[in-house]
């Protein structure tokens, strides 16, 4: 059973989770922690050790009731259901390289699964940088003025990459979207990427009211407003879960020395 005393609320949203061992996570009904995500849109638990590659996708294809097969419950790459996320020597790809990840949604160019799940194997020490930034979209549009939110329904983005590493192409989306569990208004902002490893361009429709770079700056600033944005710090074994459309997500650089690996499930 999830117990108020063993979890703790974390700021600005999502909540801690403490248990003892990983008996106790698998008996714990799949049902409680997804009812739990679905309301604080990220939960970290913590006291578990390092799943096995089999335990993790075991426990986030529970967090799946619907769909048969495991396909059907988790997005499959080229790679399969687990991304390893950990620098490479020669990255064609910023996400396998020691830079930052700005802010976007997972599965953009592909199908956006409704859940990520991370579990952490190696994490960077405290000043290395490395911590990976969770904002909450629906918080932001709730927060928007009724003349921004008129404005803003009618804005449009592309966004356009080559295909180096398991996702690319182009796509259009309507800036505000709605979440397709809640139907609550979220935000589809995602950053132009600007790296030497495998850019995108994010190019805006539909914005006649205002400057366009201004948009794209204001719209900047509320993502990593810390009223909306948390910074997780991983700890080994961290096993974190965040709802993959309520939120945006992306990462601070860190420092090439550092060592950072974890392992990433996407539950559809
Ligand atoms: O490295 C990170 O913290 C985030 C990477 C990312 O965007 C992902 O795993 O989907
Ligand atoms: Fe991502």
């Amino acid at each position: 059973m999830l117990t108020s005393n063993t979890m703790n609320s974390i700021q600005p949203f999502g909540m801690e989770i403490l248990l003892q061992g990983k008996d106790e996570l698998f008996a714990i009904e799949p049902s409680q922690f997804s009812d739990r995500l679905s309301k604080e849109k990220l939960l970290l638990i913590r006291g578990v050790p390092l799943l096995t590659k089999q335990e993790l996708v075991e426990f986030s294809a529970n967090l799946n009731p619907n769909g048969e097969s495991i396909e059907d419950k988790l997005l499959h790459w080229d790679f399969g259901a687990i991304m390893e996320m950990r620098q490479q020597e020669e990255a064609t790809n910023y996400l396998f390289s020691n830079e930052k990840v700005p802010f976007h949604w997972d599965g953009a160019f592909v199908k956006a699964p409704s859940y990520l799940l991370f579990n952490c194997v190696q994490a960077p020490k405290k000043d290395e940088g490395g911590e990976t930034l969770f904002t909450y979209s629906e918080h932001i549009y709730a927060d928007l003025s009724s003349t921004e939110k008129e404005q803003y329904k009618k804005i449009s983005l592309s966004y356009e990459t080559e295909k180096k590493a398991h996702y690319g192409g182009m796509i259009t989306v309507p800036l505000i979207d709605k979440h397709p569990q809640t139907g609550k208004p979220i935000l589809r902002m995602a950053e132009e990427v600007e790296t030497k490893l495998n850019p995108v361009k994010l190019t805006v429709h539909g914005c006649d009211f205002m400057d366009t770079d201004e948009f794209v700056k204001q719209m900047t600033e509320r993502l990593y407003n810390p009223k909306y944005c948390y910074a997780h710090q991983w700890q080994v074994n961290d096993i974190l879960l965040a709802d993959n459309h309520s939120l945006l997500h992306g990462r601070h650089a860190f420092l090439k020395s550092a060592t950072r690996h974890f392992r990433r499930v996407q539950i559809l």
